[in-house]
């Protein structure tokens, strides 16, 4: 039998993932609400003091606006029980609202309103509010990991706030309009040092791009994608939709990769490089690695997305 997802994923088994980002996440998940949105706030000053984070585009902010304009119009304590709400997972209007967003919607709605917070027309963290103990210790643990994993750890916090949405039922999701793909004079290609495999050349380009009917095309029908600290997508069409909901104007920059035959006619493939997401730009370079397993056809079957523990892993591409 050829290969299944999930003996695919561990190709590459010596890959060294960023661990400390479950971890953090795991602790910080254990402190209390108020607690919660303090450290999110004191972890999201210090982080602004050497990187900025761009303004969500006005695309993605109006779904979100409703939502916003009611929280405004609240005093400072309905404000701050919408936003232990949504620490704390509540069912309400307003974390069912959110549980629909898109990841980039649910950042979108906290950059505006960390905005309004620091304006004082949404109810600021108390001045001289106290970190538990345990919450001290989580803000240090932030402090020790590179900036690509703060990030991460932050974006990871954001999304996992609101109602849980496989409680939700039947819904609509709600994500940014699909911008067009780049026209094909402004298109880049990227060298790999010891990577001439087309499909994986085009994989990158495709999302450079953001032509995702190309790069959907480079998939096997039953292929996966598993993103950083998740469990592989299946399937074209829930792939598709993850390129569409979340995967917008990023810049992949592979810079090396190895090619070994793998069982049955299929090839595995690992590259590492950098990768920008459009809210930092080339103020925050994360050090990711891809793991590719391709089909007899040349087709992806899975390719797993890992954020690296450390620079030093972009050169490890052992087996
Ligand atoms: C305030 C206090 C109250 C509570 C809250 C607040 C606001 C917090 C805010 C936080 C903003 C955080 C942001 C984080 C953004 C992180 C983005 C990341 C992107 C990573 C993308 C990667 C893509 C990899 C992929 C590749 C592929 O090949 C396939 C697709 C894919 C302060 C008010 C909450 C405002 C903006 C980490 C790695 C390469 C898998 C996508
Ligand atoms: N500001 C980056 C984004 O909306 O994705
Ligand atoms: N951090 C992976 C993603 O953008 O889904």
């Amino acid at each position: 039998m050829p290969f299944t997802i999930d003996a695919a994923r561990s190709i590459f088994p010596n890959t060294l993932a960023a661990d400390a980002v479950p971890a953090t996440i795991a602790r910080f998940n254990q402190l209390n609400a108020e607690d919660q949105l303090a450290w999110i706030w004191f972890a999201y000053l210090e982080m602004g003091q050497s990187i900025t984070v761009a303004a969500p585009g006005a695309a993605s902010m109006q779904f979100a606006e409703g939502v916003l304009q009611d929280i405004r119009q609240m005093s400072f304590s309905e404000q701050t029980q919408v936003m232990c709400d949504l620490a704390n997972h509540a069912d309400t209007p307003i974390c069912r609202a959110y549980a629909s967003w898109s990841p980039n919607i649910k950042l979108g709605f906290w950059y505006q309103l960390g905005q309004w917070m620091e304006e004082g027309v949404v109810a600021p963290i108390p001045t001289g509010y106290q970190l538990s103990a345990n919450a001290s210790a989580v803000l240090q643990a932030i402090r020790e990991l590179d900036q690509g994993q703060q990030i991460t750890v932050l974006r990871n916090a954001v999304v996992d706030m609101g109602f849980d949405p496989s409680k939700l039922g039947n819904y609509t999701r709600v994500s940014e309009p699909v911008v067009a793909p780049k026209d094909m004079s402004q298109r880049t290609k990227v060298t790999i040092e010891g990577i001439s495999n087309q499909t994986v050349l085009d994989y990158m380009d495709n999302l450079n791009a953001n032509d995702f009917d190309a790069l959907i095309a480079l998939f096997e029908q039953d292929g996966a994608l598993q993103p950083p600290f998740q469990k592989p997508i299946v399937g074209k069409d829930a792939v598709l939709r993850f390129f569409r909901e979340e995967c917008q104007n990023l810049k992949l920059m592979p810079e090396r990769g190895v090619v070994e035959p793998a069982e049955d006619g299929y090839t595995q493939i690992k590259v590492t490089g950098k990768v920008q997401t459009p809210w930092f730009g080339a103020a925050v370079g994360m050090n990711m690695a891809w793991r590719f397993l391709l089909s007899p056809n040349n087709k992806i079957f899975f390719v797993a997305i890992d954020l690296l523990a450390s620079p030093k892993e972009l050169l490890n591409l052992v087996r």
